[in-house]
């Protein structure tokens, strides 16, 4: 193949640059735990770098290495890092880069676990954080103390779908000298690349739009430069966090199509979106798409497209709420998210239980607020769908 950059959809079929001795097309499962060595200097030659040849799967492993190097490829970074799962992703960012006595300005809608996990466990290391709604960027600003190290992004968010400005975000961080995480599982780079804003990592969990076929659960962290993918990986290595060679190989094969998944799911989003904002019975909707939702200037400017995910509540609440969700026929009542089938969610008692109440209303996270995940089902079988739930109510 020519060394030509290839565009977007070709890198998800060809990138990372694997060529199987043997003439694969697809990239082979190097299913073992470890690799023998020539000899015992080949052996040593491998520890110490001189032989980039692969000694222990938890270190590096041909199948893995091929699915990391797509990724990273995919979001213009300089190197990725698979990991066995997006919380993976998130505590090793964590291990990695926040040590007693740091502090870190996040956003505050984000997913459940990644807030619960730095308040509940990293907080008992001297990790100090602050939770605001990273979509205001005064927000940001009054947040950052002297011991400030990481500013934090889920955008859009988990389940609000608050967007941050990234380019604003990237400038704050300049200033202050913080380093920048995006959480950019709701859009996978089909939809944004924060790295070429600037941002210094990204993270996926894979589990979503990356595999996008609810049948694995994995993540992987991008760096945009060497030096931080050089601090990140042997934080990974060391909690054992890795990947499992068949994991990478199932992911590898679901990011083959995530254009065309997410390209057809958001054909479905924006007329469900519409749907659901016509309807009497309806409060309100965000999707990043509707022109109602209050940072759709920002979507359009820094999102290749609006995504699938949107959030809405009902003029009955939690109870009308909970009257669709166990109404609904076709989309199925079950967290995750970012997959060809259509899922219906209550953040409040699912996703984010283990979050404050209080934390949870400052961020929007009402009790009725319900989430759901457009799939590439005929969409007016999902209208029909919704429309008889709503019936019920
Ligand atoms: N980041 C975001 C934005 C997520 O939505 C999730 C999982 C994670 C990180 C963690 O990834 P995992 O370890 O599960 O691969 N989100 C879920 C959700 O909204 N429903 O179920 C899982």
């Amino acid at each position: 193949m020519s060394k030509k950059k290839l565009g977007f959809q070709s890198t998800l079929i060809h990138g990372g640059g694997f060529e199987d001795a043997l003439g694969s097309p697809t990239v082979p499962i190097y299913q073992t735990s470890t690799f023998t060595f020539k000899s015992a200097d080949h052996g040593a030659a491998c520890f110490s770098g001189e032989d980039d040849g692969y000694i222990y799967t938890r270190l590096g492993n041909p199948t893995i290495g091929a699915m990391e190097n797509v990724v990273a490829e995919l979001e213009q970074g300089y190197g990725g890092i698979a990991v066995s799962s997006g919380m993976g992703a998130v505590n090793t960012i964590y291990m990695g880069l926040l040590s007693q006595g740091d502090h870190m300005v996040s956003s505050a809608a984000v997913y459940g676990p990644s807030r619960s996990v730095m308040e509940k466990h990293w907080s008992r290391f001297g990790v100090e954080s602050t939770y605001v709604n990273t979509a205001n960027a005064d927000e940001i600003r009054q947040a950052i103390k002297p011991n400030t190290k990481m500013l934090y992004i889920e955008t859009p968010a988990n389940p609000t779908m608050d967007i941050t400005d990234l380019e604003e975000a990237v400038k704050i961080a300049k200033e202050h000298n913080l380093i920048t995480v995006v959480d950019n599982t709701f859009s996978s780079p089909h939809l944004q690349q924060p790295l070429t804003f600037g941002i210094d990592i990204v993270f996926h969990s894979m589990t979503k739009f990356l595999n996008g076929h609810a049948d694995v659960v994995a993540g992987i962290i991008v760096a945009r430069e060497k030096e931080m993918y050089e601090k990140l990986r042997p934080i990974m290595i060391n909690l054992g966090v890795n990947m499992d060679p068949h994991q990478a190989f199932l992911v590898h094969r679901g990011i083959k199509t995530l254009s065309v998944r997410i390209d057809r799911a958001q054909e479905n989003a924006i007329k469900i979106a519409k749907f659901l904002e016509e309807h009497p019975k309806v409060k309100w909707v965000k999707y990043p798409g509707l022109p109602s939702h209050p940072q759709h200037e920002l979507a359009k400017k820094q999102m290749k497209g609006f995504g699938t995910m949107l959030s809405f509540e009902l003029k009955g609440g939690y109870d009308a709420g909970k009257t669709v969700m166990n109404n609904v026929e076709v989309a199925l009542l079950a967290v995750s998210l970012g997959g060809v089938e259509t899922l219906i969610q209550h953040p409040a008692s699912m996703t984010h239980s283990k979050v404050s109440k209080e934390s949870k209303l400052k961020a929007g996270i009402t009790d009725g607020l319900v989430r759901y995940s457009v799939g590439i089902e005929n969409v007016e079988d999902l209208i029909d769908d919704l429309k008889q739930a709503l019936d019920k109510i």
